[in-house]
């Protein structure tokens, strides 16, 4: 019955959650069992946008075993904001909305999502009913075995969140001050995400449940179907992706038609075969600074030893253009114009940047080296992942799409992984 209604739902592209309450209601009358529940998560402070992305990929796959429990789980979208590497000043980034940076029709496509503020309203204020902060085992694997498990215990780590005069429970919650939490208690849970449905379904029975430190979990089947049905459903916001494309086409020679790359709105219907794309005549690459070569790592590239390989690799494809994103601060990139005076950056104005805020910029980056005829990444960096998947996507041979840069002096310079998508 659920799937009859969810079915409704992704043909109708209305709010999902008026649909679904439509859906409760109608079950109601049929005397059927029916709970509108939320699930709520947010992620560990220091991490990143693109590891954040894998994080949604993760909590979506548990709504969606929840959803075959009989509930009507609908997943709360956590607002952006506060992110560690988001630095450009004086510009407002917080609660900042996925619609912002995401097609919500299409996410909604994949499973039912609402944004915070809708939960809100929905929800008749700002309360979250329980908290559980997942956290590993004190003990860590015993007998040095490791198994699933998932255990109500004391917080090992000091509690983010602290008792008000009314007895709630505040805290960050995204920067919504006025958000509290009915109750927080911390969990240890060594496992896939969905090991928390049990006990989502089972021990609480509350309407909404916030997970915080979500990325504890892992994934259900990584690169599986459904890690892809999440991740294809990703697409970014159209404005984002109409700027990157006018860029494309103003200073790359690159269009949609020529190069192979026509996009589907409708990421159901996205189909392209590998090797399919072609690109624009132009070399992509992310080269991954700051907190990458503060550890000296070995495994990442000096600016020298970056334009050499990116001079070899155009001279290698014939191509005349060459378009870096990169997080590199004013003096590294200073020396990487001096090295490198060809090469094409997107550079927002200042008020452009107001508009498409640190995350913004940051997908533009992405979505152009995605549609490059060859791209070349930085080591293990999910910034680069998510321009693999992307590229996956668009159907690129994979040849063109997981390289990586080597350190000066890497002996072994493994390249990516490819993760081949299952439809
Ligand atoms: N615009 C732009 N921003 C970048 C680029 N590389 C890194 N950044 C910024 O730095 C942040 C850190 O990179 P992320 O990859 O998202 O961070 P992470 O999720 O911790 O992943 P790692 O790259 O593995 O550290 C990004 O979210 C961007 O804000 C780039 O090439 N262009
Ligand atoms: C959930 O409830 C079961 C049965 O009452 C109990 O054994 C288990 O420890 C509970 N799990 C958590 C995480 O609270
Ligand atoms: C808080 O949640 C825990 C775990 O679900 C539960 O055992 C406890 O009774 C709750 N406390 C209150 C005051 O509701
Ligand atoms: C753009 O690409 C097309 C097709 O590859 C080519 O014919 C044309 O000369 C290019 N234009 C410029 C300005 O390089």
């Amino acid at each position: 019955y659920c799937n009859v209604m969810l079915m409704l739902v992704f043909s109708s592209l209305s709010s999902v959650y008026n649909v679904m309450a439509i859906d409760c209601m109608i079950k109601k009358s049929h005397v059927l069992s029916c709970h509108l529940r939320y699930l709520l998560y947010d992620v560990n402070p220091p991490e990143g946008f693109n590891l954040r992305r894998d994080v949604y990929i993760r909590m979506a796959s548990l709504v969606k075993t929840l959803r075959k429990g009989g509930d009507d789980w609908v997943l709360v979208l956590p607002p952006w904001g506060r992110l560690y590497h988001w630095q450009s000043p004086k510009i407002h980034q917080i609660r900042i909305p996925w619609g912002e940076f995401f097609s919500l029709t299409s996410l909604q496509a994949n499973v039912p999502v609402i944004e915070y503020e809708e939960f809100i309203a929905e929800n008749g204020g700002p309360f979250i009913d329980q908290v559980l902060v997942l956290q590993n085992y004190a003990e860590g694997w015993t007998d040095g075995k490791w198994e699933e498990k998932v255990d109500e215990r004391p917080c090992i780590e000091k509690l983010m969140y602290s008792k008000d005069k009314q007895g709630y429970y505040r805290g960050w919650f995204w920067g919504y001050e006025e958000t509290r939490a009915r109750n927080v208690t911390c969990i240890s849970a060594q496992g896939h995400a969905s090991i928390m449905a049990p006990v989502l379904q089972k021990n609480i029975t509350v309407t909404s449940v916030m997970l915080d430190r979500a990325e504890t979990l892992l994934h259900d089947h990584y690169a599986g179907k459904d890690y892809w049905d999440t991740r294809r459903s990703m697409v970014f916001s159209k404005h984002l992706r109409l700027i990157g494309d006018d860029f494309r086409a103003k200073y790359l020679n690159s269009t949609d038609d020529r190069d192979h790359t026509v996009y589907s709105e409708d990421w159901t219907r996205m189909k392209a075969k590998l090797g399919s794309a072609k690109g624009g005549p132009y070399l992509g690459a992310h080269l991954r600074r700051k907190d990458f070569i503060w550890g000296h790592r070995e495994d990442v590239p000096s600016l020298k030893g970056a334009v050499k390989k990116m001079r070899s690799l155009m001279k290698k494809h014939k191509l005349d253009n060459v378009f870096v994103a990169t997080d590199a601060d004013g003096d590294e990139l200073k020396e990487l114009k001096r090295l490198l005076p060809e090469m094409v950056r997107f550079e927002p104005s200042t008020e452009d940047l107001e508009l498409l805020k640190d995350g913004g910029v940051a997908i533009i980056d992405q979505w152009i080296c995605a549609h490059s005829r060859f791209f070349i990444g930085t080591s293990v960096s999910t910034f680069s992942f998510r321009i693999h998947e992307e590229r996956e996507i668009l159907g690129f041979d994979p040849k063109t799409t997981y390289n990586r840069f080597c350190g000066d002096t890497e002996k072994e310079c493994e390249q990516p992984t490819h993760w081949k998508i299952v439809y």
